[in-house]
């Protein structure tokens, strides 16, 4: 029958809307750390992500378009764990997504927030993404209602982690795991590029959230819970001493420091079966 082999085949534009609310959530799910598994079983797991950790709902579209960026150094086995949990949770949600590595090229002193900030850069370049999460590698998520979709504010949405007792470890924390819109992110001029070591980058954030004249959003405090994976201390993320300076400075700061003066080199972008990995040099603190 030439008619039927003649029509165009089903494309997407064809799909329904995917629901609202996502028919696919179950709710608060058990994280455990399984000792054999790989890379590969993970990506035996995700038949449908694409190359670069990317995917789509294959039978409904989805009106969210949200990019994971995750700093990282030397923590190889907490992404495979995160990977793990992450790329099914987000699929349940019913997302377009895709997940990006920004790896610290160098052995010089860690700085998260300015990873983040290469992290959208390199992200947006990509694709028009409409949130971004900003992800700490350690952090599992534990309930897949905690959805990964942007606010009308800055959202921060580790708010119940394992380590502080399933609460807030003080009322205007930020760290872990935040969601911001590009609009919301440029608002604030990105993040800090001066904090080398650990701290206080995330309570600069939450400072510049206020001054770009936002307030901070919050899941419920049911599904914004989170398992962190246990380590030991990282070489090369010593506590930053000056953090206490350059927190009390940000009001003064924040315009002239951020994404209108972020450098770096760009090393390698490789798109990877489970993330997109960029390596970059993020120079040094002068
Ligand atoms: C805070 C840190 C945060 C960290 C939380 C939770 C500082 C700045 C002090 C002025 N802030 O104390 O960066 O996420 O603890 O561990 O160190």
């Amino acid at each position: 029958n030439l008619s039927r082999i003649l029509k165009p085949s089903h494309g997407a534009q064809e799909l329904p809307k995917c629901p609202k609310t996502s028919p696919l959530l179950g709710g608060p799910f058990r994280v455990t750390f399984p000792a054999t598994l790989t890379m590969d079983d993970i990506v035996k797991k995700n038949p449908y992500v694409t190359e670069g950790g990317r995917y789509r709902p294959p039978d409904c579209i989805s009106s969210h378009k949200t990019a994971v960026i995750i700093p990282h150094r030397n923590r190889e086995v907490h992404l495979k764990y995160l990977l793990y949990y992450m790329h099914p949770f987000l699929q349940r949600q019913q997302l377009n997504y895709g997940i990006y590595i920004i790896h610290q090229a160098g052995n010089y002193t860690f700085n998260r927030a300015k990873l983040l900030n290469v992290g959208f850069k390199e992200a947006m370049k990509e694709e028009d993404w409409d949130c971004m999460f900003f992800h700490d590698v350690d952090l599992i998520p534990e309930d897949d209602r905690n959805i990964y979709t942007c606010d009308k504010f800055p959202k921060h949405a580790s708010i119940a982690m394992d380590k502080f007792l399933y609460k807030l470890p003080y009322k205007s924390y930020f760290g872990g795991v935040s969601a911001l819109t590009p609009e919301q992110y440029m608002k604030m001029n990105g993040f800090p590029n001066n904090y080398w070591g650990w701290g206080g980058e995330d309570d600069d954030i939450a400072v510049r959230v206020a001054l770009g004249g936002m307030l901070i959003s919050r899941p419920s405090v049911l599904h914004g819970r989170y398992k962190m994976i246990k380590h030991g201390h990282d070489k090369g993320n010593e506590q930053n001493p000056k953090r206490f300076n350059l927190l009390a400075k940000t009001r003064r700061t924040w315009k002239q420091d951020g994404m209108n003066s972020l450098e770096y080199n760009l090393l390698a972008k490789e798109h990877l079966p489970l993330y997109t990995n960029i390596t970059v040099d993020i120079g040094f603190d002068n």
